[in-house]
């Protein structure tokens, strides 16, 4: 199966499995994998009403759970899903008018088995995360290639950090201070000079390696536990740092388009 067609089975059987009548504010992840999630959301809602609950759906042998449009407010997590939210005539909602979400589905960069993510790589993790930590359910979808055992295993390009710009300079020589040899300003393709988030930040891609709890040897001489969670509360401490690309215990479950067409969700 490509690559494509497995972010298209994650994304429809997130949806599937996890919108129902019940749900009302959905968050709305970035990416390419979102894209799915919109369009399955779409051809759900489009669905005849059932006048009596547990009616079966003439074209299939499931009760239908009714995912009345009308009813819903979307949340976007970027410029790009906001874009998607409205193109698709969805109901746009802005993140400050809720304390709380139902359900935000998302994509990611890197996966590990406990859920951990690393998320960024379309410098959007900021809002990503604030979305992602006000929703009930946070739910991951991804094609086969972001699975992996550790963090650091499949996405080498570091891990995102969005920084205020005019910090740069010292976030660089902290992280190399953190005993970080591999990092870098993320620069534009189509613009001279670095990328801007949405927020007006900077990114910074830094790698740590594997993030597999071995001892981390900093510049200082300092050691600490290379896991997600360390790596996280170091780099979110340093000077000029916004929002790290680590998600890490956020995720409820992650749906994986596999190879071979199905996906499987992990737990
Ligand atoms: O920036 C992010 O965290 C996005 O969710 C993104 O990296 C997900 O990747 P995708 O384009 O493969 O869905």
């Amino acid at each position: 199966m490509s690559v494509t067609n497995s972010k298209r089975q994650a994304a429809y059987e997130a949806v599937d499995k996890h919108l129902n009548a019940d749900t009302r504010i959905i968050g709305i992840g970035s990416g390419s994998t979102v894209v799915f999630v919109v369009e399955r959301i779409v051809q759900r809602g489009n669905f005849k009403k059932n006048d009596k609950s547990g009616e079966k759906n003439e074209n299939s042998d499931q009760k239908l759970e009714e995912l009345d449009l009308n009813q819903c407010v979307f949340i976007p997590t970027s410029f790009q899903s906001r874009i998607l939210i409205i193109n698709n005539g969805l109901n746009l909602g802005e993140i400050d008018q809720y304390q709380e979400i139902d359900i935000t589905i998302d994509g990611a960069d890197e996966v590990d088995e406990n859920l951990n993510a690393i998320k960024g790589g379309g410098a959007c993790h900021l809002r990503e995360k604030v979305v992602a930590e006000i929703s009930k359910k946070f739910i991951i979808v991804a094609d086969y290639t972001k699975r992996s055992t550790v963090l650091g295993e499949k996405w080498i390009k570091g891990i995102p950090i969005e920084v205020i710009p005019f910090c740069y300079t010292l976030v660089l020589n902290s992280l190399k201070l953190l005993g970080c040899q591999n990092f870098n300003l993320r620069m534009a393709k189509n613009k001279a000079g670095p990328i801007i988030t949405d927020n007006g930040n900077f990114v910074v891609d830094a790698y740590f390696g594997k993030l597999n709890g071995q001892q981390f040897l900093g510049d200082d001489n300092l050691t600490f536990i290379n896991s997600p969670s360390e790596v996280l509360k170091r780099i979110k401490l340093l000077t000029g740092v916004v929002e790290v690309g680590l998600f890490v215990g956020t995720a409820e479950i992650a749906y994986f388009g596999e190879e071979d067409g199905c996906s499987v969700g992990v737990l």
